[in-house]
């Protein structure tokens, strides 16, 4: 019979399905859990290579630990709220919901033809009532403990998504969906209070020690603590200060002006005394619009002198402020002391507008040479600072700051660059927001026993604006405290409110009285194993954190970190083509002789850099075309085998070829072999055929070992020598027959995380118990070892015999026998006086 990977692929799916294989028990099983998640897809309805690869890379581990006798949680979800489905919408006039649900339907279907162990009785939809209702919930303890507020401020505007972004959504000033400039818009929105725990999520990276260090690297960047100074400045002619933070108080001395940010509150009351303010309004009107694009460090450093003036606490000297443009208003106090000789860009902005220079740090061993050409930023000794002459930076810091501490005017501090998590969308297909306006009572969050607030899924789309909008039949309602009539909140949450905690919900999918049972999560969570991709780093996985955090202090679960280990896996690479200038798909090019041409017009094809598939240079290959040629088992085993799991892949037919035809190659063996696989008799140390029965138990070791180091790619091809060993071999006994289906039989076993249905089926012809059931293959540390042991017989240090020994040989055994073979004929004394037992290796008879 030949390999026909479409009959039994479907033959085992439903075999799956109807047992519910892959069940996990939960807490009625005494087995140790373990619980394996790969994160999980939007339902676009398509599957593009990288979800093959992310899956079958959960799959490989969540079936080997099945066969370790885990209990495994592994399922599958879809994160169904966002803006694709409200695109797709108004270009088909589809409601979102109806899109949504029938894409799942068919990712569902893809997802089975993959053949992944999915325990497929806890899959969930965020867009579900079900699931949102209980992310209402903990909006609504969120805002009775001040975690979730609402505050008007200056937001980045998609005018693409049309809807606010979070600061980790704007990638280097650009949506990270689009690609389109974002713009800056002052609306109110709503927000978590993430930057209440920044310490806690900045300490608690340390304890993640199965997390890859970059992805730790770029957490700790985007929260960015700083430890500085914050000082008064007492505005001159004024009643008020205004407050700077510093991370260089040592250089409080240098101060020759300072700068402000064109958003802070104090701009309205320097226009109003400005006689320039017309000058002005133009100025903070340019700004606006440069800080709205890109914003690196090369932009041209521009100011605008606002007529006052803040006196130097030590000094007492005026210091000219400036508007400036290189001041973000939401960082530290939107105020900076600058220090030109001391900070690049003080010193761009110093010479601008002949703004003295004053050094006031010089390094240890040498002078700086006035004037400046670039300010001097390290750290050194003090010099022109009056009573802190001498000192060393980092003493200066601490003395500085104690000493205007002491005199009421300034304090140490911590700054973050972290922000709160903005999580209004003015979007429509997102879980609403369950809060009422009402006029006598303002903000008011709607009654627990109220929820789930339903977003209504039969909706008209007009235009690119919420339907929630113009639907009073949505918002109109009643105040929850007063009882008249009330509005409700129309905005939605930002879709990674669902991804932060859908981990939870899949240990307790099915319960509606509460999110899940407090005894499934905490014995299920934190997830073991999570893979995703990298480009999570600091959305996805700092708001999972963050938000765990959150349910562990209201009471909803006992642990504080989601996930324990973290894959993050390369991308699906594959080089482009082209004819002049427009991009063709793969399967319309053929190479002939090394070059590439149009398979129709014949026309030359020019081949690009291999680079990450994506839709637009048209460099994808249809999973679902090669599942049906070559079958999911060539598909995973060319994903798994083609590159470890955290380096891009790149894709290439001939891999996938070569890994088919070593499939049909183990299918044929076996197959051979059936009378011979039905007889085994259980082995032990055989007597024939050792090399073989060597090689099986190296094999077993370095896949069980590559397994769990994600070293696929090497367990794969341990596996393919195996075969080659066992093509080889030409069993003559009865015995050595014995080996061969050992051999053989290992082979299917240790094969079958990665090619599930193919080593079932061989499994079947020969076994009762299903692969899944059984425990993966162990080895045997005897079995690994060299048999026998060489030892050299020397007699008064000069060799004279070669003997073998079985391995665990005693000191007795070899000095016996190498008194029974009578040595002593070599010595001139005829007698031994001495023998010397270097073990394992030699033995020397002294005479
Ligand atoms: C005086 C000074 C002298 C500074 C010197 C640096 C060097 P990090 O490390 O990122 O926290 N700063 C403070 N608030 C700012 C704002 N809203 N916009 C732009 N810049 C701001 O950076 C802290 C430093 O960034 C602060 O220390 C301040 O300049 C500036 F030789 O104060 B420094
Ligand atoms: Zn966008
Ligand atoms: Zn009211």
């Amino acid at each position: 019979m030949d390999y026909n990977h479409i009959e039994i692929e479907k033959k085992w799916q439903k075999k799956w399905e109807e047992t519910k294989e892959f069940k996990y028990e939960g807490t009625k099983s005494n087995k140790e859990k373990y619980y394996i998640l790969e994160m999980f897809p939007y339902p676009s309805g398509k599957l593009h290579m990288g979800h093959v690869r992310n899956y079958s890379i959960g799959d490989v581990i969540a079936r080997f630990q099945i066969r370790n006798q885990k209990d495994v949680l592994h399922p599958i979800g879809w994160d169904a709220f966002g803006l694709p489905a409200e695109n797709a919408a108004i270009e088909n006039q589809t409601a979102p919901a109806k899109w949504t649900y029938s894409n799942i339907k068919a990712m569902q279907e893809r997802f089975k033809q993959l053949g992944i162990s999915y325990d497929w009785d806890r899959e969930i939809a965020t867009c579900t009532p079900e699931y949102y209702r209980w992310e209402q919930q903990f909006f609504i303890e969120m805002f009775e403990k001040g975690l979730a507020y609402k505050k008007n401020s200056e937001v980045n505007w998609c005018p693409q998504c049309n809807t606010v972004l979070a600061n980790e959504q704007v990638v280097d000033g650009v949506c990270w969906r689009h690609g389109c400039e974002i713009e800056k818009r002052k609306i109110q929105q709503w927000y978590f209070k993430i930057t209440d725990y920044a310490e806690e999520l900045l300490n608690d990276l340390d304890k993640l020690k199965g997390w890859p260090e970059n992805v730790k690297e770029m957490q700790r960047n985007w929260i960015g603590k700083s430890e500085g100074t914050f000082i008064d400045f007492q505005v001159d002619n004024e009643e008020r200060k205004l407050t700077v933070f510093t991370t260089r108080p040592d250089t409080l001395m240098g101060v020759t002006f300072a700068s402000i940010a064109v958003e802070h509150e104090f701009v309205d009351k320097i226009l109003k005394d400005s006689d320039k303010s017309k000058e002005m309004t133009q100025f903070i009107k340019e700004v606006k619009e440069l800080q709205a694009k890109i914003r690196d460090d090369n932009f041209e450093k521009k100011g605008f002198f606002t007529g006052k003036y803040l006196i130097h606490p030590i000094t007492k000297e005026k210091i000219p402020l400036y508007l400036a443009n290189f001041v973000v208003s939401d960082y530290g106090t939107g105020v900076v002391m600058a220090v030109p000789a001391h900070d690049q860009r003080d010193f761009d902005f110093a010479k601008k507008y002949n703004i003295p220079i004053k050094i006031v740090i010089k390094p240890k061993s040498e002078e700086l040479k006035e004037p400046l050409s670039k300010a001097f930023t390290q750290k050194g000794i003090l010099v022109n600072s009056g009573q802190f002459n001498g000192l060393d930076s980092t003493i200066a810091k601490k003395e500085i700051s104690e000493f205007l501490k002491k005199s009421l005017k300034g304090k140490i501090g911590i700054n973050y660059r972290l922000r709160d998590w903005g999580i209004s969308r003015q979007r429509y297909w997102g879980t609403p927001i369950p809060i009422i306006y009402c006029e006598h009572c303002g903000i008011v969050p709607e009654k627990k026993e109220n929820l789930p607030v339903i977003l209504p899924e039969n909706v008209k789309f007009s235009g690119a604006t919420s339907p929630l909008v113009d639907m009073p039949e949505f918002y109109e309602t009643t105040c929850p405290k007063c009882g008249k009539k009330a509005k409700r909140e129309t905005d939605t949450m930002d879709t990674f409110v669902e991804s932060s905690w859908y981990h939870m919900k899949y240990t307790d999918p099915k319960t509606t009285t509460e999110p899940f049972s407090k005894t499934e999560v905490n014995r299920a969570m934190p997830v073991d194993q999570y893979i995703g991709g990298v480009e999570h780093a600091v959305m996805h996985l700092l708001y999972t954190r963050f938000f765990t955090k959150v349910l562990a202090d209201l009471g909803y679960v006992n642990f504080r970190e989601p996930v324990q280990n973290l894959l993050t896996q390369g991308m699906v690479c594959m080089e482009s083509y082209k004819i002049n200038d427009k991009f063709i798909y793969p399967e319309e090019v053929t190479k002939i002789n090394g070059e590439f041409f149009h398979k129709e017009t014949n026309e030359k094809v020019t081949v690009g850099r291999k680079e990450k598939m994506s839709k637009s240079k048209k460099n994808v290959v249809d999973p679902v075309k090669i599942i049906e040629k070559y079958g999911a088992d060539t598909a995973r085993l060319f994903v798994l085998f083609a590159s470890p799991p955290e380096k891009d892949l790149e894709w290439s037919e001939e891999g996938i070829e070569g890994c088919n035809r070593f499939l049909k190659i183990v299918w044929n063996i076996v197959e051979k072999s059936n009378e011979l696989l039905k007889n085994i008799k259980p082995l032990k140390n055989p007597k024939e055929g050792k090399k073989l029965f060597k090689k099986i138990h190296q094999t077993i070791k370095k896949v069980r070992e590559d397994i769990d180091r994600f070293h696929f790619n090497t367990a794969i091809s341990a596996i393919m020598e195996l075969v080659n060993e066992i093509y080889k071999f030409k069993p003559q006994t009865e015995a050595e027959k014995n080996v061969l289906s050992f051999a053989l039989k290992t082979t299917v076993s240790l094969l079958n995380p990665f090619a599930p249905h193919l080593t079932e089926e061989l499994n079947e012809k020969y076994s009762k118990n299903k692969l899944s059931n059984q425990e993966f293959p162990k080895f045997e540390e005897s079995a690994l070892q060299d048999e026998e042991i060489l030892i050299i017989v020397q007699v008064n240090g000069k060799v004279r015999d070669r003997l073998t020994f079985p391995i665990n040989a005693t000191k007795d055994e070899v000095e016996n026998k190498v008194k029974e073979n009578g040595y002593e004929k070599y010595l001139k004394s005829g007698e031994i006086k001495k023998i010397i037992y270097v073990p394992k290796k030699i033995i020397n008879i002294v005479g």
